[in-house]
């Protein structure tokens, strides 16, 4: 549908401030081989996990290169992805546990088969796992070591969310997409009418907190509720919920530094990307919100069809992302709309790269969808922590120059971030490498 510029030059109800200046760097390529790596691990040897999307654990070497042999193969564990296709499904993330020098527990994330008690008709079951990964070497995880530790059941293929990470509490955080479908907006199979993201009676479109130091007699399940999650109780919405309103959270990372912060990028419908910081029970808008707006949940890529909501349905504040950038699908040929689906990353807490300490480093997946040409971004912290964050473009120069969908981001045990891509749009085998973003690499004649 084309749509009249007027109508969007007219919809613009906040400024999206991009500076014009873009900072410079370079990218040393330290992996390459696999599909799509989705997750960057680092040991505390120096060596890092990468999780392969197809089914597969790698160990790259301290310094780069990953061991012929996988990790793990665990793709016997996983739904049907849709192979040299675009999929969302498949081997999603990984964690380590706190204690994992002592305890040698791994936690992964990955949608499965649907499981007996789903719906027929739904899609598949996003499962959070743990296996342990025994010292001896050569690393080698059995899949049959595995212990379930969580389920959600999935309508359709996308918005799994499927990220993982242990907050400073010790506790792991989950995050879970609003279940997808082909009309998006939170509606459709297994979506509830005011949405999942405002349901509090789905574990779907939100941020989930459990405590996996060991099982819970009562209920049978395989973590415990922390007594300070906002609906511990279980009588106002499902205990294990920490956050609600998120749409597709790919990508969630805890601050190495600072307060400790927990950082989510929220993929948008049309219009709007956003980067959220999370708060115990908070409520990040979706679907009554995107970004800044309001929502057209008719039609997505025109302006909101109603005045923007202020509150939940229970009268609680809707927080505002820290940041956002322009969707390309609602925003036809405006120069400031540079993307498509916005892949979450980390606050920079490394030493090679002082001018981004305590910034935000993240991604968009294609910048245009269908062409595997990713962007990388910074957000600026504003002064004195409060307000909107600059958004600002990431160049990246020098032989380091990358050509594909960004698909998630790393970060190593000294605060240096990487960026993990895929040369093609679908799940192609080769394309994916993984790169260490280092300060630019000048020409030799400047
Ligand atoms: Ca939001």
């Amino acid at each position: 549908m084309k749509i009249p510029a007027l109508l969007l030059t007219a919809a613009l109800t906040v400024s999206v401030s991009v500076q014009a200046e873009p900072a410079h760097v370079s990218l040393k390529l330290v992996a390459d081989g696999v599909v799509e790596p989705v997750s960057f691990v680092p040991l505390p040897d120096g060596r890092a996990l990468v999780a392969d999307q197809v089914g597969y654990i790698r160990l790259m070497k301290a310094g780069g290169g990953l061991t012929e042999t996988p990790v793990a193969d665990v793709r016997s564990l996983l739904s049907a992805i849709n192979q040299n296709s675009f999929d969302e499904r498949g081997l999603l993330c990984l964690a380590l546990h706190p204690d994992f020098a002592k305890n040698r527990r791994l936690f992964a994330c990955y949608t499965a088969p649907r499981r007996a008690s789903a719906p027929a008709e739904y899609d598949c079951t996003l499962r959070v796992s743990e296996f342990t990964l025994p010292a001896a070497k050569p690393l080698k995880v059995d899949p049959a070591s595995e212990k379930i530790i969580l389920e959600v059941d999935k309508p359709y293929f996308n918005h799994n969310g499927g990220r993982i990470a242990f907050g400073p509490d010790g506790f792991l955080y989950i995050s879970v997409g609003d279940g997808g479908g082909p009309k998006g907006c939170d509606i459709g199979l297994g979506h509830v009418p005011e949405g999942n993201g405002q349901s509090l009676r789905t574990l779907l479109a939100k941020i989930l907190r459990v405590d996996v130091s060991g099982a819970d007699a009562a209920s049978g399940k395989a973590y415990r509720i922390p007594s300070d999650n906002p609906f511990a109780s279980g009588k106002e919405g499902l205990p294990e919920i920490y956050a609600y309103g998120v749409r597709n959270p790919w990508a969630i990372s805890f601050d190495q530094g600072g307060n400790h912060e927990l950082y989510e990028g929220d993929v948008g419908q049309s219009r709007w990307e956003e980067v959220n910081i999370i708060a115990k029970g908070g409520n990040y808008g979706w679907p009554l919100r995107e970004g800044f707006d309001g929502m057209n949940r008719e039609h997505p890529e025109l302006p909101p069809s109603e005045p923007k909501a202020e509150k939940g349905l229970r009268g609680e504040p809707l927080i505002d992302p820290i940041a956002v950038y322009k969707n390309i699908s609602g925003w036809h040929q405006d120069p400031e709309a540079f993307g498509c689906s916005v892949t979450g990353g980390y606050v920079y807490r490394g030493k090679a790269l002082p001018e981004f300490t305590g910034h935000y480093i993240y991604g968009d997946w294609s910048g245009t969808q269908g062409q595997p040409q990713g962007r990388l971004f910074v957000a600026r912290r504003p002064a004195g922590g409060k307000g909107q964050w600059a958004v600002e473009p990431l160049r990246v120069s020098g032989a380091g120059k990358f050509f594909g969908c960004v698909t998630a981001f790393g970060q190593d045990n000294d605060g240096e971030v990487y960026v993990l891509t895929n040369g093609s749009t679908t799940l192609t085998p080769g394309r994916g490498k993984i790169w260490k973003i280092v300060p630019e690499e000048r020409a030799a004649t400047n």
